[in-house]
């Protein structure tokens, strides 16, 4: 029995605890550290009784860990997923690995020198029955070379004024992995374009559309919307050169009332990934390295600073990424 330690509480690591508690075989929720002792405490009970940890490198170096599993903000990932690099236990760090690419450069090199794989990196779509049969169908030449990948990523609503280049390394970072991750190749260049602002969105650069262009040539398209206000909406369609696969969010069932026919959205993405968290949870913990690694999450940060200097500049840019580590061949 795998024993993890979770280092942040809030929606992704209460979320987590949870999955850990009820859906995943081979592990349990040992330890958990918040900032907010209180948050802590009622997730360690409603975890069956973990330990409360008040200080987090005291979690990742202790004995009853096995593993840790990192869910705090974004600009703390780096000095925890360091921290359990040098204590040598694997840890599955919450998307973006870091929000630079300098930190994500220096866990990258920690690793290497480490010369073992511990770091997995949370692109959870990557697991979802919906990507992989996609990618699936590409493979087995369903719809011939692949030409465009069109990408819709909204989410109802965000923090007021969210920075634009939040929006990239936050939400659109998942297309950025996505696209990697399904077409198997690089994106080599970038520009970003921004309509006229939502109203609702206290001054974010929001919606944005992402042009994508990869080593061979395909292109992607990614609109990412998050202050849409209707629903949670992810959606994607793979153009190839005999046909196409498209991805529509679950649920199956279709309501039709009062002259309308639809089908509910979740109010975030919890509820549309909850499959593809759950299988990523097990993969972890049954060591079998479906995740992405973390030259998976430098590349998709490395991108995403390229996409923020498009947004900022009005230019394309091209990004061309160092040569990838031997650990990661
Ligand atoms: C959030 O952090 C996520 O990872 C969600 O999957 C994404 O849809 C959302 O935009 C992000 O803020």
């Amino acid at each position: 029995m795998k024993r993890v330690g979770i280092i942040g509480t809030g929606i992704m690591g209460t979320d987590h605890a949870r999955l850990l508690t009820s859906s995943v075989s081979g592990a349990r929720v040992a330890g958990v550290h918040d900032l907010d002792p209180v948050r802590a405490a009622e997730v360690a009970l409603a975890s069956g009784g973990a330990r409360v940890f008040g200080n987090p490198y005291e979690l990742i170096v202790d004995d009853d860990i096995d593993a840790v599993l990192v869910a705090s903000s974004d600009d703390t990932h780096e000095e925890y997923v360091l921290a359990c690099i040098n204590a040598g236990k694997p840890v599955l760090c919450e998307k973006p690995l870091a929000p630079t690419v300098e930190a994500c450069g220096r866990i990258l090199d920690a690793e290497d020198k480490s010369g073992t794989r511990l770091v997995s990196v949370g692109f959870m779509r990557r697991f979802d029955p919906g990507y992989t049969q996609m990618k699936r169908m590409l493979q087995l030449g369903e719809i011939g070379a692949p030409l465009i990948l069109h990408c819709v990523h909204r989410n109802p609503a965000a923090v007021p004024g969210l920075p634009g280049a939040a929006v990239i390394t936050n939400s659109a970072v998942h297309e950025l992995d996505i696209t990697r991750w399904l077409l198997d190749e690089e994106i080599i260049e970038v520009s970003v374009h921004a309509p006229r602002a939502t109203s609702h969105g206290g001054g974010t650069p929001d919606p944005q559309i992402l042009l994508l262009r990869t080593a061979s040539g395909a292109v992607a398209d990614v609109e990412v919307f998050v202050n849409a206000r209707y629903g949670y909406d992810v959606r994607a369609e793979l153009v190839g050169e005999l046909g196409t696969v498209t991805l529509d969010g679950p649920p199956p069932t279709v309501l039709r009332r009062s002259g309308m026919d639809g089908r509910a959205l979740p109010a975030d993405w919890r509820p549309r990934f909850a499959e593809a968290y759950r299988l990523e949870l097990q993969d972890w913990v049954d060591g079998t390295g479906g995740a992405a690694t973390a030259w998976d999450g430098f590349a998709a940060t490395f991108v995403a600073q390229a996409c923020v200097r498009a947004l900022e500049t009005g230019t394309a840019q091209p990004v061309a990424l160092p040569p990838m580590p031997e650990l990661y061949r």
